[in-house]
């Protein structure tokens, strides 16, 4: 079964809603206003079935639209997600203004089926029907509707006159049309809300992407609700799930008519988010006065409406008939897409002026190269596209949920297309995808802040991971896969916490030298009844900056171990007292502070900091006045 959405479009009067009655059996005009007066003013909704030449059925689903110049924003509502036009022209009055903007919102929202229908002909004589033809052919030229490639139906609704070839010209026009991809992420822009007596919340919309099924989760954009579908029919008629493709409506629970309306979407939860800056192509209609810089226009895309502010790049206008890159700056966010058309119409009076298609939904504030990234961008090549996504964000890489969320391509999509070798530039560093020129760079940067802080501290051994990775600015994954490579290159040595150039001992002077042994003798003769500090460095020969940096080393090196801001202990000290206490715990596991001082012969004022160092280490465990040896 073929799932194809057909739209109407055309002046008002010119027989749309009759034409699908005609077709279909079903009065589009549903509301009792529409019906007391005779035109139509939201869009309404039909359905026909015919047998395609292989015996498959096509489903078509019908959105008829109003032709009435004050409802052109419900009009564009209801075209957002066609596949077909019906481009209604009455035989006895042919184009009027409404014809040529619904034609102008079609080829902008680039439509690229339909067929022209020529209603009421039993109104007019041959010739008057033959003018007609032929003024409708010549507006169509050079179009989608080119009649070299798509004749113009000529039907009465009233008599039945030319249905069968129009029937037949549907089942053509849609054996064309490529069915849409149902693996791809669901997205139901909403269209109509209502509540069904017993069931609670309905919403309506032509799934333009994926498939919903029951009990799926959704949630609803720009709000970020989370709702259950409790039920679906599609066509008017249960089912399991809904395809792209279909007038589908659904009955969801966890929330309420109140929290729905018009323009929101429903898509899988957690994937998207909201925005409300988009860069985009922007093509201006020939029959458009110029567009100025920060212009406010009405947008429309699908069935969201708001109000957007037109940032162009370094142009101070669109002239008519142009196409130029621009940034849109949306009054209310809302959930676009890479490749989803929109509608601009003047602020003032409210007249259709353009439209194009969203380049980048999650754009980057004052982006270098944004001209080049935007272009590939436009191109149709995904491989491409990602690459450039992942090459923008330089070291900070991006994950494949973001890559998601930017594209709303499914995730395996994106790991098959950024695993090829022809994306030898892209590399995975944990969670991230990150571009290899980026990586490059920032292993360059790694070894330049590395070389400088050595240059900075020569009596260092290295600098600390966590201060290089800051320095250098970039996150954990990222960085760790580039020290990696520098490590594995024999470039960097990583001992530790500690990054130093390879081969690189700490070069000390005599002086320094022969001080380093005098603090280190001093600890080490000393066991645990050891000197203060200060008093130590005070006699050495060298200044107190550099015998500062001495003991850094030192307790770098792990050779002398500070427990307590003012003291310090030689690691062999502490050695020694480890194996003490653990042939005492032999004779008794428990340990006060008077039988520390007894076995070690220090005073309380170093015994105390001594067994809070081992509670830390775990050597002991405190309990009350006591301690457990472990
Ligand atoms: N004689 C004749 N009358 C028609 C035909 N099609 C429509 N009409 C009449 O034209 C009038 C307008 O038809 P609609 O189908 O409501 O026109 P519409 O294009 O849907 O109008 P809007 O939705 O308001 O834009 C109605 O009175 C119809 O009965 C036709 O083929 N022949
Ligand atoms: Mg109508």
């Amino acid at each position: 079964m073929k799932s194809v959405i057909v739209g109407t479009a055309g002046h008002i009067d010119h027989g749309k809603t009759a034409l699908v009655k005609a077709l279909t059996g079903i009065d589009a005009d549903r509301l009792e206003e529409e019906k007391r007066r005779g035109i139509t003013i939201d869009i309404g909704f039909a359905h026909l079935e015919l047998p395609l030449p292989g015996g498959e059925i096509l489903r078509l689903g019908f959105v008829d639209v109003p032709g009435h110049e004050r409802f052109v924003r419900n009009m564009l509502a209801g075209i957002g997600g066609i596949d077909l036009v019906l481009l209604v022209i009455a035989a006895d009055e042919s184009i009027k203004p409404q014809t040529r903007e619904h034609f102008d919102i079609c080829r902008l929202l680039s439509v690229r089926r339909g067929i022209a229908v020529l209603t009421k002909s039993d109104l007019v004589d041959r010739e008057t029907l033959d003018v007609a033809k032929l003024e409708v052919e010549e507006f169509l030229r050079d179009s989608f509707l080119d009649p070299a490639h798509s004749s113009v139906v000529a039907v009465s609704s009233l008599t039945g006159a030319g249905l069968d070839q129009l029937r037949q010209a549907l089942v053509k026009t849609a054996t064309d049309i490529g069915a849409r991809d149902s693996s791809a992420l669901a997205r139901l822009p909403v269209d109509r809300v209502f509540t069904m007596k017993g069931f609670g919340a309905v919403v309506t919309g032509t799934l333009i992407s994926g498939a919903i099924r029951k009990e799926d989760e959704l949630e609803v954009f720009p709000a970020g609700k989370r709702v259950r579908v409790r039920g679906i029919q599609v066509h008017g008629d249960a089912a399991e799930q809904a395809v792209a493709g279909q007038r589908t409506a659904l009955n969801l629970a966890g929330v309420t008519t109140q929290e729905l309306a018009r323009g929101m979407v429903l898509a899988p939860p957690s994937t998207f988010r909201p925005a409300s800056r988009m860069d985009a192509s922007l093509t201006l209609l020939p029959s458009a006065r110029p567009l100025k810089d920060r212009a406010r226009v009405h947008l429309h895309a699908y069935t969201f409406e708001t109000i957007a502010t037109v940032v162009l790049f370094g142009q101070k206008q669109i002239s008519p008939g142009e196409t130029a890159l621009a940034q849109l700056r949306l009054a209310e966010p809302t959930l676009l897409l890479p490749g989803d058309r929109f509608i601009v119409r003047q602020f003032s009076p409210v007249v259709t002026i353009g439209g194009g298609i969203v380049l980048d939904a999650s754009p980057i504030p004052r982006m270098p190269g944004l001209e080049a990234f935007l272009k590939t961008l436009a191109s149709d090549d995904a491989q491409s596209i990602l690459r450039a996504r992942v090459a923008r964000r330089g070291h900070a890489g991006i994950s494949l949920a973001q890559l998601t969320a930017e594209t709303g391509l499914p995730r395996q999509l994106i790991e098959t297309h950024l695993r090829t070798p022809a994306q030898a530039d892209v590399s995975r560093a944990g969670d991230l995808f990150v571009h290899v020129p980026a990586l490059e760079r920032l292993k360059l940067s790694i070894s330049e802040t590395v070389a400088g802080f050595h240059k900075k501290n020569p009596l260092v051994a290295g600098i600390g991971k966590e201060e290089l990775r800051e320095q250098v600015a970039a996150s954990t994954g990222v960085f760790e896969a580039a020290l990696d490579k520098l490590v594995r290159e024999k470039k960097l040595e990583a001992a530790g916490e500690f990054v130093h150039v390879s081969g690189r001992g700490v070069v000390l002077k005599d002086e320094e030298a022969e001080s380093k042994k005098v603090i280190e003798h001093a600890f080490a003769s000393s066991g645990l009844k050891v000197p203060a500090l200060k008093d130590v460095l005070a006699g050495l020969k060298v200044d107190k900056a550099r015998a500062q940096k001495i003991v850094t080393l030192l307790l770098r090196d792990k050779v002398l171990v500070k427990i307590s801001e003012d003291l310090v202990f030689h690691r062999d000290a502490l050695a020694n007292l480890r194996r003490s206490l653990s042939s005492e715990k032999l004779k008794s596991p428990k340990i006060d502070v008077a039988r520390f001082k007894d076995l070690t012969g220090v005073s309380r004022k170093y015994a105390i900091p001594l067994l809070e160092y081992l509670d830390r280490e775990h050597v002991t465990r405190r309990m009350g006045d006591e301690r457990l040896i472990l």
